[in-house]
């Protein structure tokens, strides 16, 4: 039998609203009868905006040290309406993703069944992608900084820093996942026309990795086209493959075309297995609904599909999505996000039952 140990980082908003849903939903899971033999230990980290007012800082100094030996880090979302964003993002969750070398993010988004999807013309059939954003470099590679601040002189940067080995290991991450996928298809997005350093060598170095893959069909595309084709063409893409910035921005998009921001699931993976990856619903800590029990946890479950399919149970894993879309498909179980009107709590549970049956 195998235990695994969970961390849980709850963090802001509504962050704290769908973590405790999620551990409710993977200990259904786990109780089922004939699932005996796998289960689960939780740890629950409680980092975030609150921690920084008592602290001054987002997670303890020693935090990595803390997490480095779970199995996985289940994420929920850091921000909050009084501590600027830039500290939330590179005090908890960047600090995580960068220090645990995470460095492929990977976002799938298709549409679920029952989800009434914004683009006119797009069958369910026709948008189904894995967008993978680089993690730990790029534009959020930390690089820069602000002098004669304040004053009609300041000069202030945002260095893009890519790597030769950085820009290699995720497209062959890419590439492999573009193989494993029936269309084997991928998309190297870029925008080498204006970034004419470090963009020219990221599609230099997808010409190199390509030649390892000659069974999967890929092309280029500069990043503002890659926006017009998601809406135009959504069905001649499959895997997309992206900077740091450009898909997080590319990433967004998918999940709105897809239905809803609070459907959307990520996970920062560590593909070599050094350290433990990190999952997380795409979303932040939504304020405009917190405290209400409006969020949608779809975006948290099927992050923890995720989570499952990584820790090597994809029976587990397929048992959830089911699940998942089983509840979808009822529009009486749709938050407020898809146009319904039932809270959190509802969903959570109609997916407890569903997972029970
Ligand atoms: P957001 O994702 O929090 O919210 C954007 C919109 O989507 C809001 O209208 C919100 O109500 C809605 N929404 C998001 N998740 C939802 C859910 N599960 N159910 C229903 N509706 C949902 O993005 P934002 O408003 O740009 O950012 C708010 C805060 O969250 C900021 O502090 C930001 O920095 C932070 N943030 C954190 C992360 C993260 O932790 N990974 C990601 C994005 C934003
Ligand atoms: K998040
Ligand atoms: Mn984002």
């Amino acid at each position: 039998s195998k235990t695994y140990q969970i961390a849980l980082i709850p963090g802001d908003g509504i962050g704290k609203e769908v973590i405790p849903q999620g551990r409710r939903v993977i200990e259904a899971l786990a109780g089922k009868r004939d699932q005996r033999d796998v289960s689960f230990e939780f740890e629950t980290f409680d980092w975030g905006a609150d921690f920084y007012r008592k602290h001054g800082i987002m997670m303890p100094e020693d935090g990595l040290e803390q997490i480095r030996h779970k199995d996985a880090i289940l994420f929920g979302s850091a921000g909050d309406p009084e501590v600027p964003d830039h500290i939330t993002l590179w005090g908890l969750r960047l600090k995580i993703c960068q220090g645990l070398d995470q460095y492929a993010n990977v976002r799938p988004a298709r549409i679920l069944p029952g989800i009434d999807a914004p683009l006119k013309r797009c069958r369910p059939e026709d948008l189904d992608w894995v967008i993978v954003r680089e993690n730990t470099e790029g534009e959020y590679a930390g690089v820069g900084g602000r002098v004669h601040q304040g004053q009609p002189i300041e000069v202030a940067t945002d260095v893009s820093m890519m790597t030769r080995a950085g820009v290699t290991r995720i497209l062959k991450y890419a590439f492999e996942l573009a193989l494993s996928r029936p269309r084997k298809r991928l998309t190297v997005v870029t925008k080498s026309n204006a970034q004419r350093h470090a963009m020219v060598m990221w599609d230099e170095i997808a010409a190199e990795v390509a030649q390892s893959y000659p069974d999967v069909t890929w092309d280029k595309e500069l990043v503002d086209a890659a926006t017009a084709r998601m809406v135009m063409r959504p069905d001649s893409l499959d895997t997309i493959v992206a900077s740091n910035l450009h898909a997080d921005i590319l990433s967004d998009l998918a999940a709105a075309l897809a239905g809803s921001l609070g459907i959307a699931p990520t996970a920062n993976l560590d593909p070599e297995r050094r350290y433990p990856s990190m999952f997380e619903p795409i979303h932040g800590s939504a304020f405009d609904i917190m405290g209400k029990g409006l969020a949608n946890p779809i975006g948290t479950f099927w992050s923890i599909v995720m989570m499952l399919e990584h820790l090597g149970q994809p029976a587990m894993a397929s048992r959830l999505m089911n699940a998942i879309e089983s509840v979808t498909a009822d529009p009486a179980l749709h938050t407020r996000d898809l146009g319904g009107q039932a809270t959190t709590e509802m969903v959570s549970a109609a997916v407890c039952e569903r997972l029970q049956s």
